[in-house]
């Protein structure tokens, strides 16, 4: 088989982080199969946010986005592995939590779109754009996989 070694950006948004929900979310990319290169817990700068969420000015609900993204720490991490970007959309679920489908992240832990506990990249080029406003290129850590847990490799 071919493999792609792709890489993604995932948050666990404030309310994730309030409601102790990061080892979930850990757990979850993990058992997937996922490699974690790069995690950060941060109060997200303004600036940051105002970039990742640059198409949604527009938008009536982006003050209050902005604001809930402000409200409290995020855990920032890059997830690498095979269909990394797609696999992990897949993973959380509708963007509206009530589409969500039970099993998927926001399915099982959200019920409103304004506090769906997760990002995640929903594209290869958005990915790309997204960890390298998020990490420095310095804090992703390109550790060799030895086969001992992902016999699949
Ligand atoms: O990539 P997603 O997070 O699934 O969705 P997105 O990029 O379209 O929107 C970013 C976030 O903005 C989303 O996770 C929650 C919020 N949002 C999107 N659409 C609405 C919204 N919030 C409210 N209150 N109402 C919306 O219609």
């Amino acid at each position: 088989p071919s493999w792609s070694q792709e890489r993604t950006l995932v948050a666990v948004k404030p309310d994730g982080v309030q409601r102790r929900l990061v080892g979930t979310v850990i757990q979850r990319f993990e058992r997937r199969g996922f490699k974690l290169v790069g995690i950060k817990m941060l109060q997200a700068p303004e600036s940051i946010l105002a970039e990742h969420y640059q198409d949604l000015q527009k938008k009536p609900f982006y003050p209050a986005l902005i604001s809930y993204m402000s409200s409290g720490p995020v855990v920032a991490m890059v997830w690498e592995g095979h269909n990394v970007v797609h696999v992990s959309r897949a993973m959380i679920g509708h963007t509206d939590s009530t589409e969500a489908a039970p099993g998927t992240i926001r399915g099982d832990f959200s019920i409103h779109i304004s506090r769906n506990v997760i990002h995640a990249s929903d594209s290869v080029e958005e990915a790309q754009r997204e960890i390298q406003l998020w990490f420095q290129r310095s804090e992703l850590v390109n550790w060799v996989d030895s086969g001992h847990q992902a016999s699949c490799y």
